[in-house]
């Protein structure tokens, strides 16, 4: 590193240190000492000063905590010790059956425990060297986990460099917390991904992400509350280690307790299962550890959890209310979820009035009425469900909750989509409540490919009204989208029609996949195109002829029967026909081989092989490589192999290259279809 000036080196180091300091001022202690502009501008001379000596950069330099790598994949690694999990309790009797466990496995010592709040995230093992950030390690099994330390540097409340030049290993818990998840679970519902069910789930999920700049946008936080090797650092105590953790520069959390005895445990546990709702992060419960390391030591522990500690679960809370009523919502697929209105209620922190019944098998197996009383729990500490009916609190009056015969929204026919679903969905492939996921079908990439329509600009346009079916796209005005107030200027809008505009010329296959009609993809639409000479001709097809095409089952044929029947659908086409669509296939097949198997043997003096397969392949034909009994004719041309004689065998016709030549003329004569014959090209090829 000789070309950087020494003092430069100097201030890059000065620069690492007071960020380092600022960060556990602001993470660690929740104590800053200077404004966030002043903390940014440190920040930002230091990336100054890394662009321009690249050579200084190092792995625990703040400026590294920014994502934006894409990782191939966790890398396996053996934990230094075994990285055991907690036994849990649920009451009062299990707790103090612990204590005596204790008690008795230490000669009825005197025993101090700590009690601390359990976080509901996962567990990490962070490794440092000489002070330095090196690794972060995942539960996994508890003997191998995996190499997360990319994600973990992002998280900010954990130190890259400590506060002395320690080598050590503490152990603790990644989460995330309430508000963060609730964000992410909103985004993730607009955009149609299922929502994480509790906030371990997020974390996990999050701590597993390869691409790293997901990570940085998930603010992921941590507590850390085991040291190993304590007795190494002249700590005797998990109380010390809670302090000695703090100082060299780990968030702990700020509520735990040291008890002189279980009773004092079992208060700690009382006061936090009401208290738990205060807090900013999800709690499930303490976790309970003798106090003495010695002791520790010699109680030892089991294969998968220690005889020194334990968790003490809060129970789930449970309110009992009355189910007043039961709407339907319909979901952007259509899927049609029955939610209980009831008789409100406070539930863990927040007023309850609603509670998801899931589906009509799940109202059936937990038998619930209107008028029911019930208990109400939240699913992952979020969402209010119905768990239980109390039965005896019945008086005749109740009434059975029904699936609705029709959509709550558009009055469209519903069902099942396909037998083995739970749900029940709207089929109605117009239904308003779908109109968002429609037009995102329609717009994207796999369809019509209109750039810049994304999720949100098809919300605002939905909810303002200016577009209540797809084909509404092709007469948005400059004015229309003036209309969706700020935020779009003038040339973001002339791109927006520019693209609108372009679609038009999307090739049929794309038009037919952004139709969304039910059990229609990609590759359906794509075999449709081949067969269809243009929505007309597709729109019109019948049930039968549709069910001739190979690849086309018959619930798929009925669907799209179906689907152009639609009084709406015909609507729509007329308006898409009229703004210009493309409606032509360019990939329709020939006609003049529909539905006729060949095999080919031997050399022809017209095409190749790969020319011959493709020629009839392109007339609608089909070209198998052994012969069989559906095969319609076997072409011989010279030196023909052994498929020759299993023609024979089996009484196939057989023709010589001429008469297949006669044959695709005869046929394409009465289907009144052009077909172009290449010239011989003679019986001797050299090379
Ligand atoms: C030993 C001690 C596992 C744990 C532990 O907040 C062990 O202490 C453990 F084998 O999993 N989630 C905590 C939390 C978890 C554990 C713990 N302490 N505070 C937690």
């Amino acid at each position: 590193m000789k070309d950087v000036p020494k003092e430069m080196l100097e201030e890059v180091e000065k620069l690492r240190e007071e960020i380092e300091y600022h960060n556990y001022r602001y993470y660690i202690l929740a104590d800053p000492v200077i404004s966030d502009e002043e903390y940014d501008k440190l920040m930002k001379r230091l990336v100054q000063l890394e662009k321009k000596y690249p050579q200084l950069i190092t792995p625990d330099s703040p400026t590294q905590r920014v994502g934006g790598k894409v990782l191939e994949g966790f890398k396996k690694v053996k934990h230094s010790i075994p990285m055991l999990s907690l036994d849990n309790t649920y009451d009062e009797n299990e707790i103090r059956e612990f204590d005596k466990r204790v008690k008795k496995g230490l000669s009825s010592e005197e025993v101090e425990y700590v009690s601390e709040l359990k976080i509901d995230g996962i567990s990490i093992a962070l490794r440092y060297e000489e002070g330095r950030f090196k690794m972060a390690i995942t539960r996994g099994d508890g003997t191998e986990g995996e190499d997360v330390s990319e994600n973990v540097k992002l998280i900010r409340s954990v130190p890259l460099r400590l506060r002395k030049p320690l080598t050590l290993e503490v152990r603790g818990e990644i989460y995330m917390p309430v508000d963060e998840f609730k964000r992410i679970n909103e985004e993730r519902e607009e955009q149609g991904l299922p929502p994480f069910a509790n906030p371990r789930n997020a974390t996990a999920g999050t701590i597993r992400q390869l691409d790293t700049s997901i990570v940085a946008k998930r603010n992921l936080d941590s507590f850390i509350y085991y040291l190993v090797n304590p007795l190494n650092y002249g700590v005797e105590t998990q109380w010390e280690a809670l302090q000695f953790l703090k100082e060299v520069g780990f968030k702990t959390n700020p509520h735990s307790r040291l008890c002189k005895s279980i009773d004092e445990v079992i208060d700690y546990w009382k006061i936090w299962t009401k208290d738990r709702y205060n807090l900013d992060y999800w709690v499930d419960g303490i976790a309970v550890k003798v106090n003495s390391f010695r002791q520790q030591e010699r109680l030892g522990t089991t294969a998968k959890s220690p005889r020194w500690a334990i968790a003490f679960k809060f129970p789930a809370e449970q309110v009992r209310t009355k189910i007043l009523d039961v709407a339907f919502q319909v979901g952007r697929t259509g899927v049609i979820t029955p939610v209980a209105e009831l008789k409100s209620v406070q539930l863990a922190g927040t007023t309850v009035k609603r509670a998801s019944l899931h589906n009509f098998d799940y109202i059936k197996e937990k038998d619930i009425k209107i008028g029911d009383y019930v208990f109400v729990e939240k699913a992952g500490g979020i969402i209010p469900q119905v768990v239980k009916v109390i039965t005896e609190l019945r008086d005749g009056s109740e009434k059975e909750i029904k699936p609705p015969d029709k959509c709550p929204v558009c009055g469209g026919t519903v069902g099942k989509l396909d037998p083995s679903e739970v749900a029940i969905r709207c089929l109605n492939p117009h239904c308003p409540a779908k109109l968002k996921k429609a037009l995102e079908t329609f717009v994207s990439r796999d369809a019509m490919n209109i750039e810049g329509m994304g999720e949100k600009l098809i919300e605002r346009m939905v909810d303002a009204g200016i577009v209540k079916d797809i084909a509404d796209i092709y007469f948005l005005t400059p004015f229309d989208f003036a209309q969706l107030g700020s935020g779009i200027g003038q040339r973001t809008i002339a791109k927006f029609l520019k693209e609108i505009e372009e679609s038009k010329n999307m090739p049929l296959e794309k038009l037919i996949a952004g139709l969304g009609i039910p059990h229609v993809g990609t590759k359906m639409a794509k075999i449709l195109a081949e067969n269809f000479e243009s929505l007309e001709d597709l729109a019109n097809a019948s049930l039968e002829r549709l069910m001739e095409i190979e690849g086309i089952g018959e619930e798929v044929a009925r669907s799209i029967v179906e689907y152009f029947r639609n009084k709406k659908t015909k609507e729509i086409i007329e308006k898409l026909k009229k703004a210009g669509v493309n409606m032509k296939s360019s990939i329709v097949k020939g006609k003049a081989l529909r539905g006729l198997k060949f095999v080919i043997t031997g050399e022809l003096d017209r095409w190749s092989r790969k020319e011959i397969e493709d020629f009839i392949e392109s007339l609608g034909g089909k070209v198998s490589s052994s012969v069989s009994k559906k095969t319609d004719y076997v072409i011989v041309g010279r030196n023909p192999g052994t498929k020759l004689q299993k023609a024979q065998k089996l009484g196939i016709k057989i023709l010589n290259e001429d008469e297949f030549v006669k044959l695709v003329k005869e046929k394409a004569e009465k289907m009144e279809e052009k077909v172009e014959i290449p010239e011989k090209k003679g019986p001797m090829r050299l090379f």
